[in-house]
C-alpha cells in the first residue's frame, strides 16, 4: 500500500464521519493525518513497524498509529467499512461536486435519501432545494451547474491515480517471475493526458513462456491483484477487470515479435493511427496492432519496436505526448519535430505556499524538499489577503514574511529562495497589494481565485487590467479550472496571450494534478506567440514539489521546448527573464537581489 491510498482511505473516513455528524474534533484528526500522509516521503507502509518513528510525526497519535496498522495490514479501515454501510460509497461523488460540503450532503441524505449526483439532480431539477435552510436558488443553480462539469467528466480519472494504480499493477504482475518480460502503460497514460478514461497496459511475455497453459496461469495471477472490484473479461491474450474506484484496466498479453507494433496501436491517439495507417498505406504497406506488413503478400516489415516502424514510414520517431494528429506526422516527416523539454531541464519551481497561508510545511522544509529534487531556486507565493479561506496575508504580514523568507535564504539553504506571492486579481482586474508592497517581491504570481462565472467580456478585461500592471510577472493557474470540477473560466485568450507577449508577462503551467492548467493547446499557443511559459507545482506540502513532473508532461503536450520555459535558466537567468518592474532596470535588480541574498 502507498502513501497516496493510505491517504485516500483516511480522508473518505474523515468525510462520512462529518457527513455522520461526529464532532469536529474526531473527523479532523483523520483529515490531518490524511493530509500529512499525502506529502510524506517516506513510506507509512514501513513505519508502521517502527510504531515510536511513527508517533514522532505532527498530529500523529498511539490511536492514528493503530489505525495506520490496521490499515496497512488489511488494506481497509473498519470504521470507513461500517460507514459505508449506512451510506452508499456513491456519497462521496457527491463531495466531489463544487458548492456542495458535507453539512450539506448529510441534509440531502437525510431529507431525500439523495445518495448519487442523479439523485441530487432529480431534487434540484425538481426545484426542493431552494427552500432549504442554508441552500437558497443560487446553491440549486450552482449544485446544477457542478453536475454538469461531474457528468461530462465522470469515468475519468486524474493522471497521478492513473499513474500510482498502473505502478501497483505493474508491481503485481511482475511477482509472476520470468513468466513476464515487462508490463509498459500504454493509451492516454502513456501520452500523458491529464485525465484518463481506463488503464491500458501491454504484457510481454518471457521468453519459453508463450504456451497457452503458461498464459492461463499468468491471467490468473493478473486476475490475483487485490484491488481488483469485479473481472471483466479473460480472453485468450487479454484480461479486463475494474479497480475498487471504478477505474478499468484492460491488460494485454503479447509476443516480443509484435510489441512495438501494439506499443504504437494502443498508445494512440486514434487519430495519430488512422493517419499512420493512411500514410503506410499509401507505402504500400499496411499497419495493424501485429505489425507493419507489405500490403501484397503480407510480409511483415517491422513489428518489434515503435522506432523502427516509424523508420520505415520514413518518419523519424514521435515522442507519445505528441501523438494526437495535431501536425506532428508533417513534422516528423521533415525533421522538424520540436526538441522536448525533460523535466531535469527545470531549475525552480515558481509557485508554492508555506504555514503562513495553506501551505503545511515551514519555509525551510520545502526549500529542503526542493532542493533535494534539485532545484537551484524557488519562490515561496503565499495567498494574499481576498482569499480569507486560506489564511490570506495582509499587508504588514506580508511584509514580515518577506522578510521571515529573506532571512531563511540567507541561511544558506544550499538554494535560494526567492519572496513572492500568489496576489489575488480581484474582481475589478486590480491586485490584492499596494504597488509599495508589490515592489518588494521578487516573483509576483497574479491568479484568479473569485467571481469564476463573469461574462466573457468583463472576464477578458478583467485579464487584461492584470497583464497590463506593470507589477504582474506570472499569471498563476491562467483558466481556474479544476479537472471534473469546475470549468475553465472565459475569456478571450487569444487577446490575453497577445497581451502576455507584448507586455513580457509569462503564463504558468501549473502541475497539480487536478488543475494542470493551462492545457495543451493554450501551451502551444503560447510557444507560437513567444509568450513566455513558467512551469510551477503550486504545492501545498512538500510532498506536492514532485508534481512538477506533471507539468512537464503537460508543457511536452504542448510541443514545449527548453527554452519555451524560463525556469529553465539558472537563478539570475530566470530573474532577468521575468519582467521587470516599474523604475527597476533588470541589470539592478538582478544585483539587488544577489546582494539581498548575500546579506
Ligand atoms: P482514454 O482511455 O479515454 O483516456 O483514451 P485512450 O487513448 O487510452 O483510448 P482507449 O483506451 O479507448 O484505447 C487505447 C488506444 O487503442 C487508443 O489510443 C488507440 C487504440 N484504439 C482503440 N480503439 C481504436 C480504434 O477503433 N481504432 C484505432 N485506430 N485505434 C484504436
Ligand atoms: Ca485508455
Ligand atoms: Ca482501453
Ligand atoms: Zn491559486
Amino acid at each position: 500500500m502507498d502513501n497516496k491510498q493510505i491517504a485516500r482511505i483516511l480522508r473518505e473516513t474523515a468525510q462520512l464521519l462529518e457527513i455522520d455528524g461526529a464532532i469536529i474534533g474526531r473527523y479532523r484528526s483523520y483529515e490531518k493525518a490524511a493530509e500529512l500522509i499525502d506529502g510524506l516521503p517516506e513510506s507509512i507502509a514501513q513505519l508502521v513497524t517502527t510504531p515510536d518513528k511513527l508517533e514522532e510525526l505532527p498530529g500523529i497519535g498511539e490511536r492514528m498509529v493503530e489505525h495506520l496498522q490496521e490499515i496497512v495490514k488489511t488494506g481497509d479501515y473498519a470504521l470507513r467499512k461500517k460507514l459505508l454501510k449506512k451510506y452508499p460509497a456513491t456519497i462521496l461523488d457527491l463531495l466531489e461536486l463544487q458548492s456542495l460540503g458535507p453539512k450539506k450532503v448529510a441534509f440531502l441524505w437525510s431529507h431525500f435519501k439523495a445518495g448519487t449526483v442523479a439523485d441530487v439532480e432529480r431534487v434540484a431539477k425538481e426545484g426542493k432545494l431552494r427552500d432549504l435552510p442554508g441552500f437558497g436558488e443560487k446553491t440549486e443553480q450552482n449544485i446544477l451547474k457542478a453536475i454538469e462539469v461531474f457528468k461530462k467528466s465522470s469515468g475519468r480519472f486524474h493522471i497521478d491515480a492513473a499513474e500510482a494504480a498502473a505502478a501497483e499493477i505493474i508491481s503485481h504482475i511482475k511477482k509472476a517471475g520470468k513468466a513476464v518480460e515487462e508490463v509498459t502503460p500504454a493509451g492516454s497514460l502513456r501520452r500523458g493526458k491529464e485525465t484518463v478514461g481506463d488503464l491500458d497496459l501491454l504484457l510481454t511475455l518471457g521468453v519459453g513462456h508463450t504456451g497457452q497453459k503458461q498464459i492461463d496461469a499468468l491471467a490468473k495471477h493478473i486476475l490475483e491483484f487485490p484491488g481488483i472490484d469485479q473481472t471483466l473479461a479473460r480472453g485468450e491474450n487479454k484480461v479486463s477487470f475494474t479497480l475498487q474506484n471504478g477505474l478499468q484496466v484492460d491488460v494485454r498479453l503479447l509476443e516480443k515479435e509484435s510489441f512495438g507494433a501494439a506499443l504504437l496501436y494502443f498508445t494512440g491517439s486514434k487519430e495519430h493511427n488512422v493517419a499512420l495507417r493512411g500514410r503506410a498505406n499509401d507505402m504500400g504497406l499496411t499497419l495493424n496492432e501485429y505489425a507493419l506488413a507489405t500490403l501484397k503478400g503480407e510480409k511483415p516489415v517491422a513489428g518489434r519496436t515503435e522506432e523502427e516502424i516509424y523508420a520505415k514510414l520514413k518518419l523519424d520517431y514521435i515522442p507519445p505526448e505528441l501523438r494526437e494528429n495535431t501536425g506532428e506526422i508533417a513534422a516528423a516527416e521533415s525533421h522538424k519535430l520540436p526538441h522536448l523539454i525533460e523535466w531535469n531541464d527545470v531549475k525552480g519551481d515558481l509557485q508554492m505556499h508555506s504555514t503562513a497561508s495553506d501551505g503545511k510545511n515551514s519555509i525551510e522544509e520545502m526549500a529542503e524538499a526542493a532542493r533535494k529534487l534539485g532545484h537551484q531556486y524557488i519562490a515561496i507565493t503565499d495567498h494574499s489577503k481576498a482569499v480569507t479561506v486560506a489564511n490570506g496575508l495582509d499587508e504588514k504580514r506580508m511584509a514580515a514574511h518577506i522578510r521571515k523568507i529573506r532571512e531563511a535564504s540567507a541561511k544558506g539553504l544550499g538554494i535560494r529562495v526567492l519572496a513572492g506571492a500568489e496576489v489575488d486579481i480581484l474582481k475589478d482586474g486590480s491586485l490584492d497589494y499596494s504597488d509599495e508592497l508589490l515592489a518588494q517581491l521578487d516573483v509576483v504570481v497574479c491568479s484568479i481565485h473569485s467571481y469564476f462565472n463573469l461574462e466573457r467580456a468583463a472576464m477578458t478585461d478583467r485579464m487584461m487590467a492584470a497583464i497590463e500592471n506593470p507589477y504582474t510577472q506570472i499569471i498563476g493557474h491562467p483558466t481556474g479550472r479544476l479537472l471534473r470540477r469546475r470549468d475553465p473560466l472565459d475569456y478571450d485568450m487569444e487577446k490575453i496571450l497577445e497581451a502576455c507577449a507584448r507586455h513580457g508577462v509569462a503564463m504558468e503551467c501549473n502541475s497539480y494534478p487536478d488543475r494542470l492548467d493551462l492545457k495543451d493547446v493554450y501551451l502551444r499557443m503560447c510557444r507560437d506567440r513567444g509568450v513566455k511559459v513558467v512551469i510551477s507545482t503550486d504545492s501545498h506540502n512538500a510532498g506536492n514539489l514532485a508534481f512538477i513532473r506533471y507539468g512537464v508532461t503537460m508543457a511536452r503536450r504542448g510541443w514545449l521546448e527548453k527554452r519555451d520555459v524560463i525556469n529553465t535558466l539558472p537563478t539570475e537567468e530566470f530573474l532577468a527573464a521575468l519582467r521587470a518592474k516599474p523604475g527597476v532596470s533588470k541589470s539592478k535588480a538582478a544585483t539587488e537581489k544577489k546582494s539581498a541574498a548575500k546579506r
